[in-house]
């Protein structure tokens, strides 16, 4: 009854317009499963590959049936016939057929849209809600979310180098509670902005995307809404990430909006000030993807005291979370499906990096869809963390209203992550200050 009987798929558009893959996978007892890919901006080189057509005459090159006639053409013969509910194997299969490191001969949209999408099948063949199906009996964890709320860098056209500024009601005694307090204090910015006769306009994630002179001032505009909206540091704290991978040029990082460029040691002082000064418990990426250097001086100065994500660097693939592991660097990790290209191959990294002391930190995409499976995934492992972008724009919103109704839906057995899923910064010397 849980045989993959067909597998389709088509392009669909993406938050920004952008075309990604859409796969619907169907049982032979007659349930279905859907999935959509998202697609990043600031991606990591070592991303699995993300197949675009590169006509020029069909989405400035951006269309994907190719990946969508992978999936058609390539993948489906080769799955019909196999049990959704064997995820390990099918996402095996997906790999083997595709054959490469890093999924460039079929695509890691085309072969992460069917591993979800069968997931997804095989979770309704079971009638089980899709964290249970996931993540089993003791999937009761709710996030603190990771809410994006000034945008800069790839993510907006303004003069702020750094791309992603974050508020972490980590202090709330539920999601729901977590997520009004990240939205008022979200609304309390818009008027903080306003006040100070900034643009209220939004950025790709849904968060404001003012011009600034210093990159600082968008960290002094948070710490001024989180008090405006009448929370406390312990409740609202706040996140970085800077995504420096794009400022490194011939070894400097180079702060465009700010008109000089800082070496690592440099960037480390900065981001030792910052944390000096203000309420930042979460720091992702502060150095480049291929700044391992950077990053192992950086682990060794903060790494105590914050939490330190990798995300360009280990682009959630096992490979180079476990070089990380070997040359200490960060201290928790971000995952994202499509940076790896199958769900089975996401839990690896999610194991390995729980092996060794590192949370995973659930994460979108800046182009993302009405596709909520991210949701589902984080209570699924107890992950503790969700980024997903402003309380703002339907694609990010989607996800917070999914978790609303998995909380309700878990009533007594709910528990929110809170403080302890960011035990570094929960340390007293670090919440001292506040
Ligand atoms: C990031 C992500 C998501 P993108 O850098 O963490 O916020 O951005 O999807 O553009 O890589
Ligand atoms: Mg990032």
């Amino acid at each position: 009854m849980t045989l993959i009987e067909s597998v389709s798929a088509q392009e669909v558009l993406d938050s920004r317009g952008n075309p990604t893959v859409e796969v619907h996978v169907e049982l032979d007892g007659g349930w279905e499963g859907q999935a959509i890919v998202p697609s990043g901006a600031s991606t990591g080189i070592h991303e699995a590959v993300e197949l675009r057509d590169g006509d020029p005459k069909r989405y400035g090159g951006k269309g994907v049936l190719t990946a969508v006639a992978n999936v058609t053409d390539v993948i489906a013969p080769e799955v019909i016939g196999m049990d959704a509910l064997d995820q390990v194997a099918l996402d095996r299969r997906l790999c083997e057929l595709d054959g490469t490191e890093n999924k460039s001969r079929l695509g890691a949209n085309a072969i992460l849209g069917v591993s979800l999408a069968s997931a997804r099948a095989a979770c309704e063949a079971t009638g089980l809600p899709l964290y249970r199906y996931l993540g089993g009996v003791g999937a009761v964890t709710l996030p603190v979310p990771q809410l994006n709320v000034l945008n800069g860098g790839a993510h907006a056209q303004t003069s702020v180098d750094f791309q992603e500024f974050m508020f972490l009601p980590w202090g709330m005694p539920t999601f729901a509670e977590a997520l009004r307090a990240g939205s008022e204090c979200f609304q309390a910015l818009r008027a903080v902005l306003r006040g100070r006769g900034l643009h209220t306009g939004q950025g790709d994630e849904g968060g404001f995307a003012p011009s600034l002179t210093r990159n600082e001032e968008a960290v002094e505009l948070l710490v001024e809404a989180i008090a405006r909206a009448g929370y406390t540091h312990a409740q609202v704290a706040i996140g970085l990430d800077p995504a420096p991978s794009a400022l490194l040029k011939d070894g400097r990082y180079v702060l465009k909006g700010e008109g000089r460029e800082l070496t690592s040691a440099e960037l480390v002082d900065l981001w030792e000030s910052w944390l000096d000064r203000y309420p930042i418990v979460s720091l992702e990426d502060g150095m480049a993807e291929e700044d391992w250097d950077g990053w192992q001086l950086l682990t060794r100065r903060l790494g105590e005291r914050v939490q330190l994500v990798g995300d360009d660097n280990f682009v959630t693939n096992p490979k180079l979370l476990q070089k990380g592991i070997d040359l200490g660097v960060a201290n928790a990790v971000l995952i994202k499906l499509n940076q790896i290209g199958t769900l089975t191959e996401a839990m690896e990294t999610v194991a390995l990096g729980r092996a060794h002391g590192y949370n995973p930190v659930v994460s979108h995409r800046s182009g993302e869809t009405e596709d909520t499976f991210i949701a589902d995934f984080v209570v699924a492992i107890n992950g503790g963390q969700l980024k997903d972008g402003a309380p703002s724009r339907s694609e990010r919103v989607a996800k917070y209203n999914r978790l609303l109704r998995i909380e309700r839906e878990l009533g007594g057995a709910a528990v929110f992550a809170g403080r302890a899923a960011l035990p570094r910064a929960s340390a007293p010397a670090a919440t001292g200050a506040r």
